[in-house]
C-alpha cells in the first residue's frame, strides 16, 4: 500500500498534501484545498515580515502605501492576509480570529470548514526582531450549508479538531501541522517559494529538562505552582522563555520540555486563549506523542464558552505534564 509509506525528506508541501489526500479514498480534497491556502497566505506574511525592519526607515521618509494609508501593524497585515486567503478558497465558512471581536463570515455558505487562527502570536516580539508565530485549527462545521456558521460551530472541543498547525517565522520559516496522522514539519526555502518536508513523523522526548515559563509572575503563583517551579529547580532543568509561545512551544517539541502559563491570581484563566492558541498546540503535542491540560483537565476536552476564552496551559513532554498535574493535584 504505497500510500501509507513515509514521503521522503524533500518532498514539497503541496506533494505532499496531495498525496496524504490519497490516503483517503473518499476525500474531496477540500481540506488538502484549505490548507493550501494558508500555506499560500503563509508565504505571504513570511514576506512582510521579513521586511518589517525596513517599514519603519521607509516610514521615515513619508512614505504611505498606494491607498495614501499609514503602514498597517503586521499582526493587522496578518489578518488581513489570512482571511483573504481562506475568503478565496471558499472551503471555509466561518473564521475565528484573535484580531477580530466577532466570528467572521466568508460568504462561503458551502464551505464545509471553520477556521480559528492568531494570525500572528507574540506580536510584541516583532519590534526586536524575536521569532514570531501564527497558530491555527480546522473544524468541520456542525450546521448545514447553504447558511452561514453559527456558535455552535465555532464553539467545538478541541477534540473535534480536523487538522491544526503552526508556522514559525524564525531563523527559518517553518509549518508544522497535523490531520491527526503524526506531526510533520516543513522548512520553508525562501529563494524557491516553497515548503520542503524537513522534519518527517515529528515525536517528542518523553522527558526532558526545560521548563519555560513567565517566572516575574511568580508572586501570583499559587502555593502548588511554585512548588512545581521549585521541583524544576531541584531537577537542574534549565529555563528557557522568548515570551513567544510558538517559538517556546517548537523548541520543547523538539527538545522535549514544559511550556506552562498557569492561572494567576490577576488571572485566573491564565492569559492563552484556548480556541486558537491552546487547542491547536494541544493536538500536535498528542499526536507527536506529548500532552496538553489545564493543569487537571485534557485541553481538547474543555468545553469552550466563548471564542476568545482563556484557559491555563501547561504542555509538552507526558512526564513533565503528568508531574506537574501531580503538583497542581495536591491541596495546600
Ligand atoms: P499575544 O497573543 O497578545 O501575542 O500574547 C500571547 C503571547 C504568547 O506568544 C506568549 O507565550 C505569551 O503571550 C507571553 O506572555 P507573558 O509576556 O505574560 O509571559
Ligand atoms: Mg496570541
Amino acid at each position: 500500500d504505497h500510500n501509507k509509506l513515509a514521503l521522503p525528506v524533500g518532498t514539497t508541501l503541496d506533494r505532499f498534501i496531495m498525496r496524504k489526500q490519497e490516503d483517503f479514498p473518499y476525500a474531496t480534497g477540500e481540506l488538502s484545498q484549505l490548507l493550501r491556502d494558508i500555506a499560500l497566505a503563509t508565504k505571504i506574511v513570511n514576506r512582510e515580515i521579513n521586511r518589517s525592519g525596513l517599514i519603519d526607515i521607509a516610514g521615515a521618509y513619508g512614505n504611505r502605501n498606494v491607498q495614501g494609508e499609514e503602514q498597517q501593524k503586521l499582526d493587522v497585515i496578518a489578518n488581513i492576509r489570512f482571511i483573504r486567503a481562506l475568503r478565496n478558497g471558499g472551503e471555509v465558512c466561518t473564521i475565528i480570529s484573535e484580531e477580530d471581536e466577532e466570528m467572521i463570515q466568508t460568504g462561503n455558505v458551502q464551505g464545509k470548514y471553520v477556521v480559528a487562527i492568531d494570525p500572528l502570536d507574540g506580536s510584541s516580539n516583532i519590534d526586536v526582531n524575536v521569532s514570531i508565530g501564527t497558530i491555527f485549527s480546522i473544524y468541520r462545521r456542525v450546521s448545514p450549508t447553504g447558511n452561514e456558521g453559527n456558535e455552535q460551530d465555532c464553539l467545538q472541543t478541541g477534540t473535534h479538531q480536523v487538522a491544526a498547525g503552526y508556522v514559525i517565522y524564525g531563523s527559518s520559516t517553518m509549518m508544522v501541522y497535523t490531520t491527526g496522522n503524526g506531526v510533520n514539519g516543513f522548512t520553508y526555502e525562501p529563494s524557491l517559494g516553497e515548503f520542503f518536508l524537513s522534519h518527517p513523523q515529528i515525536t517528542t522526548p518523553k522527558t526532558g529538562a526545560i521548563y519555560s515559563l513567565n517566572e516575574g509572575n511568580s508572586n501570583e503563583f499559587s502555593e502548588a505552582m511554585t512548588a512545581y517551579v521549585d521541583h524544576c529547580k531541584q531537577q537542574g532543568y534549565s529555563a528557557r522563555y522568548i515570551g513567544s509561545l510558538v517559538a517556546d512551544f517548537h523548541r520543547n517539541l523538539l527538545k522535549g520540555g514544559i511550556y506552562i502559563y498557569p492561572a494567576t491570581k490577576k488571572a485566573p484563566n491564565g492569559k492563552l486563549r484556548l480556541m486558537y492558541e491552546c487547542n491547536a498546540l494541544a493536538f500536535i503535542v498528542e499526536q507527536a506523542g506529548g500532552k496538553s491540560s489545564d493543569g487537571r483537565t485534557r485541553t481538547m476536552e474543555l468545553e469552550p464558552k466563548g471564542m476568545h476564552e482563556r484557559c491555563p496551559l501547561f504542555i509538552g513532554s507526558t512526564e513533565l505534564v503528568e508531574k506537574a498535574e501531580e503538583f497542581m493535584a495536591r491541596e495546600y
